[in-house]
């Protein structure tokens, strides 16, 4: 039998076990990526192990999230993140070099390697022909000292690509098409492999725009093959030699195979809160729009930009528009300025932002109460972009040039004017003076790590519980996201100080969490979450379980988990329980007293666990999938504990 691209890298980088959908298997992680959002307490972490040096072929630190720089903070954890990059070989992309992601792409990201990034959308990469997955920072920590990443095989469901896009029909909406299919929900542990004629129609940034958002479906990756339109990407970026070709068996076989032809999708947007909510841009109508936002690591690539230039020749925004752009990084900005695209961009009003994240997390832009803002971006979460009274809805690069234009979210066809074709340059203009490599530093042993008052030591956990006794803390709905649970935005610059950042966990649901966990937790009891379908969308920030961990919280009981914080809960020593009975989740209010005996016992003889509600006077089972090696580290209070034995 054939074999798909996934399992042919897979394959090539198991460390333990075999490639049998649903079984644990420890991967080899050649490169890997943090941001100084999430990098700071992966760092941390990596230093707890004492490990002389980085064991993978390249590591690389991304100055891209926090660079707003309100207070010494962001400074700070700039510094130590520099400061450490060059003690352990680590590659340091400085502020104003870009976008993660979107850097990755251009300069690092190499086809059939895999790349392990303490950021959700690492997935990008696989635009490339590459495994690219997203995991918590202690994950990335323990693949820079060498040790495997541990997932669980994934089902791998072709998207067969055919026909061509249509004039005006961009990739962003074949991932809101994708999206609108597959939903935020209920892909856990699947990868989308694209193939098909329809690729070959498709550049490697318009494939990243399709495997970034594969993230908002929950799939461990997407990816797509290594082929001729790889190595134009690659020839272009003057690394045609980092190229291989890498394509499926003609006989592979899937565990599903979904058809989608590129010339029947329309332009599409995700209206708010959720980018699963997806309609045609006609079936919304013609709203007034009060902000447009250009930019993220899902379209903030040379042709999304080039093109908004194009449409925008001539036109000024509309008086009504406040028009943001953010360029995915210092390249795409450069090569937009050496072709003349920028000033029509400037001529256009457009205000244009820093080559980082920006908007997209909230912490810059947030709009006026009630606006309505159109952004390229991922996530249109409830409140993520700092404004909760706003509705963000997400759209393609040419959709909100026409609302530049108009002032109305209107479908781009409807503007009556030519589609402008943008070419992919053959070779972009690269300088890759902002990132200092590690011969760049002469004597790496001598360098001193330089911390600021901000940046902690992460706190242990004590070793779990025999019996958990405590508290429905808080009961929440369906799809919770890492946003609901620790807020990103104006409060990241408090990611190295757990105990301040605690304060915040869950601020946006109810803001008397903190202070009521902290409670319980002192006078030694527990803390036990209830949550809804697919608790733990979103991002891959660890800190929507450490912080939890440090108020108290030693389970989470919900109706489904998402992949990323399934692992970062169970990486700080709180058990991720599901309701065999998701009816018992009505049964359950906050307050409520609840207890698990014997839990460790129980978990060993892999017997389901029952949990009483003494309020209520009921019990009920509840389940858990934990692998042997997932139980040690539970049982030890979290991986930490383990790390720093
Ligand atoms: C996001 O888009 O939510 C982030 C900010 O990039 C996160 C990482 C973080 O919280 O630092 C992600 O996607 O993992
Ligand atoms: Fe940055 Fe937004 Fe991309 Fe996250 S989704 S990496 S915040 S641009």
């Amino acid at each position: 039998m054939g074999k798909t691209i996934v399992q042919k890298i897979i394959e090539g980088h198991l460390v333990s076990g075999s490639y049998v959908a649903g079984t644990e298997i420890g991967l080899k992680i050649d490169q890997t990526l943090v941001q100084d959002a999430t990098g700071t307490l992966a760092y941390l972490q990596f230093e707890a192990m004492k490990i002389p040096a980085i064991k993978t072929e390249l590591s690389v630190t991304y100055l891209d999230h926090n660079t707003i720089q309100i207070g010494f903070e962001n400074a700070d954890d700039h510094r130590y993140l520099q400061s450490i990059s060059a003690k352990y070989g680590i590659y340091l992309s400085r502020a104003g070099n870009g976008i993660c992601h979107q850097v990755h792409l251009e300069r690092f990201g190499k086809p059939g390697k895999t790349l392990l990034g303490a950021d959700s959308h690492t997935t990008t990469c696989g635009a490339l022909g590459m495994i690219a997955i997203g995991a918590g920072g202690l994950d990335i920590a323990l693949a820079m000292g060498g040790q495997p990443f541990y997932l669980t095989s994934p089902k791998v469901i072709k998207i067969n690509l055919t026909g061509k896009l249509q004039p005006w029909v961009t990739a962003k909406d074949v991932i809101l098409k994708v999206l609108e299919i597959f939903t935020t929900k209920g892909n856990v542990r699947c990868v989308f492999e694209y193939g098909g004629p329809g690729i070959l129609t498709l550049t490697v940034p318009e494939r990243a725009t399709i495997t970034n958002m594969g993230a908002e479906c929950g799939v461990t990756t997407s990816i797509f093959p290594s082929d001729e339109v790889t190595l134009q990407f690659l020839k272009a970026q003057q690394r045609e030699t980092d190229w291989i070709e890498i394509k499926a068996d003609p006989d592979a076989e899937y565990d599903g195979v979904i058809e989608l032809d590129l010339s029947e999708i329309e332009p599409l947007a995700a209206a708010p809160h959720s980018p699963e909510k997806v309609r045609t841009v006609k079936e919304i109508g013609k709203i007034e729009v009060d902000q447009v936002c250009m930019g993220s690591c899902t379209n903030s690539s040379y042709k999304d930009l080039a093109t908004a230039a194009q449409m925008l020749k001539g036109p000024v925004a509309h008086r009504g528009i406040s028009f943001v752009i953010a360029p995915g990084s210092k390249q795409v900005l450069e090569n937009l300025s050496r072709d003349g695209h920028l000033s029509d961009l400037i001529s256009a009003g457009a205000r244009i932002a820093e080559c980082a994240c920006g908007f997209c997390i909230g912490n810059s832009q947030s709009p006026s109460s009630g606006a309505v803002s159109l952004r390229t971006s991922n996530r249109n979460f409830f409140g993520r972009s700092g404004t909760k009274e706003a509705d963000i809805y997400l759209v393609s690069p040419v959709t909100a040039v026409a609302a530049v234009i108009t002032g109305k979210l209107i479908d781009p066809r409807d503007l009556g004017i030519a589609f402008p074709e943008v070419a992919m340059p053959e070779k972009f203009y690269v300088d890759d003076r902002m990132i200092i490599k590690p011969e760049d530093t002469e004597c790496p042993d001598s360098v001193e790590i330089l911390r600021g008052p901000n940046i902690g030591t992460p706190p242990l956990n004590e070793s779990f519980p025999e019996n958990i006794s405590g508290e429905a803390t808080i009961k929440v709905g369906d799809r919770i996201t890492t946003d609901h649970i620790i807020p990103a935005g104006a409060r990241m610059k408090y990611r190295p100080n757990i105990p301040k950042y605690a304060e915040f966990v869950f601020e946006g649901i109810d803001n008397t969490f903190s202070e009521r966990a902290a409670e319980i937790r002192n006078k030694g009891k527990h803390n036990i979450i209830v949550g809804g379908i697919s608790y733990g969308q979103g991002s891959s920030r660890e800190h929507a379980a450490i912080c939890p961990m440090y108020l108290g919280v030693k389970a989470v009981i919900a109706k489904s988990f998402e992949r990323i914080h399934t692992d970062n809960l169970i990486n700080f020593g709180i058990l991720p329980l599901t309701f065999a009975d998701e009816a018992v989740y009505d049964t359950i209010e906050q307050g409520d007293h609840l207890e698990i005996e014997k839990v460790g016992e129980n978990i060993e003889k892999n017997c389901r666990l029952i949990v009483k509600n003494i309020t209520k006077g009921t019990k009920f089972n509840a389940d858990y999938s934990l692998t042997e090696r997932q139980k040690r580290i539970l049982f030890a209070g979290g991986a930490l504990n383990i790390l720093s034995e």
